[in-house]
């Protein structure tokens, strides 16, 4: 009998979680990893020592502003370091907004993330200007990068549904375009019931449009900013559950212990899922605090604690809010390491699995299109890193190299 022949085979390859277990072989034909087992005796046209490293499923961005990526100092720089006063600048850089403007600086920042080894990104664009140029934008990028680059656009009314006239058709039109995900801003509507209203109406365009959900929720540190709660409660309703998503929610780190413990049995309830920007919101948060001074993330650890899906985001690569973006999803974990204090072993894996696994979850990609079994995509990506906690401990000198097998040809010089 003639031997199986593959179109690549990766030896030795260590799995996330293996531990000291044996490492194994991954054999990919075309696009589609064939087998994964700890020898396969057929033989690749292309075989690669892997040498023990760490291959995992490619990282996933879940939240980031590719419309204001690598705009930090235009018209000016953020002095007070608020989200406000980002939301201000932002409002003044907007204006100036073209298309070529906006999808030349999203595929500059999404070629960064894709040499960093990621394959999946949720993005935001503002969508409270009538001329939807960052929408119209970033969905023409989606279409021109997707032999490479999965990316999900969510419609978000930077400035509020309610804010102005005309903000909410603006919303609605969004969705008409063929935005993935309906987003909001309730903690910056005008008044508390503005805030809830924008809520119910989000949920009402997600299901005429049939959209996934990702709202930035409580992202303050007034601990009386609870729409979270009315995110659940409207999750719960609808049934919406996993397709809905709370972002930021760095009040819930400010909220008393006795309403945090009664909020989360309903969070529990609703299945929804979060993402914590621990690079930006340790930085934006606590701004108007003297000392003791609030780390302004959400309950990361908790979350984790009580089964809640978890991910988190870089949010900004050298905007307004937030200048020192790389793009690099070891980066992100790095600072939820220290931010979220999960600094043991499990905990130190579960916040890798917040870049990778879990935001494949919150992006809800499906169980088939994810992770490294016979069958699937062969998105996979090879860490110079012996496991995860040496990943995220020397995140500034672990390259992750190999990508989608369509990448292979693009990014050649990227495996060695
Ligand atoms: N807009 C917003 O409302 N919050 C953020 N963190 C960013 C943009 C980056
Ligand atoms: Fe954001």
């Amino acid at each position: 009998m003639s031997e199986q022949k593959y179109s690549i085979v990766l030896r030795d390859c260590r799995l996330l979680g293996a531990g000291d277990r044996e490492t194994v072989d991954i054999a990919i034909e075309d696009d589609t990893i064939a087998a994964v087992s700890p020898r396969i005796s057929g033989l690749g046209d292309r075989e690669i020592d892997i040498k023990g490293k760490l291959v995992c499923p490619p990282f996933v961005e879940s939240h980031i502003h590719l419309d204001s990526a690598l705009t930090a100092g235009e018209p000016r720089w953020n002095q007070s370091g608020t989200l406000f006063e980002g939301i201000q600048i932002w409002g003044q850089r907007k204006q100036g907004l073209t298309l070529n403007d906006v999808k030349k600086r999203a595929i500059e920042t999404l070629r960064l993330q894709a040499s960093q080894g990621i394959l999946f990104v949720r993005s935001h664009a503002d969508v409270s200007e009538p001329t939807l140029t960052a929408l119209q934008g970033l969905l023409e990028v989606r279409e021109e990068v997707k032999d490479w680059m999965t990316l999900q656009v969510v419609a978000f009314p930077q400035d509020g549904i309610y804010g102005s006239p005309g903000n909410d058709k603006l919303l609605d039109k969004s969705l008409d375009m063929g935005a993935d995900a309906v987003g909001g801003i309730p903690h910056y509507e005008l008044t508390r019931e503005d805030g809830v209203k924008s809520v119910h109406r989000i949920f009402e365009l997600a299901e005429k449009y049939n959209k996934l959900i990702d709202i930035h929720c409580d992202e303050i540190d007034d601990e009386q900013s609870r729409f979270l709660e009315v995110v659940a409660a409207c999750a719960i309703r609808s049934g919406a559950g996993s397709r809905v998503t709370a972002s930021h929610t760095t009040a819930f780190g400010s909220y008393n212990n006795a309403y945090a413990f009664k909020l989360m049995g309903i969070l529990q309830k609703s299945g929804i899922n979060f993402i914590a920007n621990p690079l930006i919101n340790i930085t934006l948060q606590g701004r108007a605090d003297s000392y003791p001074k609030r780390r302004g993330v959400t309950r990361v650890k908790e979350l984790w604690q009580h089964g809640l899906n978890v991910s988190l985001g870089h949010d900004c690569v050298q905007d307004p809010w937030y200048s020192l973006g790389t793009g690099n999803m070891l980066d992100v974990a790095h600072m939820a390491v220290h931010v979220c204090q999960m600094t043991g072993m499990a905990e130190i894996a579960a916040c890798f699995n917040m870049v990778t696994v879990n935001g494949a979850k919150t992006l809800y990609l499906g169980d088939d299109n994810y992770g490294i079994d016979a069958g699937k995509p062969a998105n996979l990506i090879v860490l110079d890193a012996e496991d995860c906690y040496d990943a995220i401990r020397r995140n500034m000198s672990c390259k992750p190299f190999l990508a989608r097998v369509s990448l292979i040809k693009k990014f050649r010089n990227c495996i060695q």
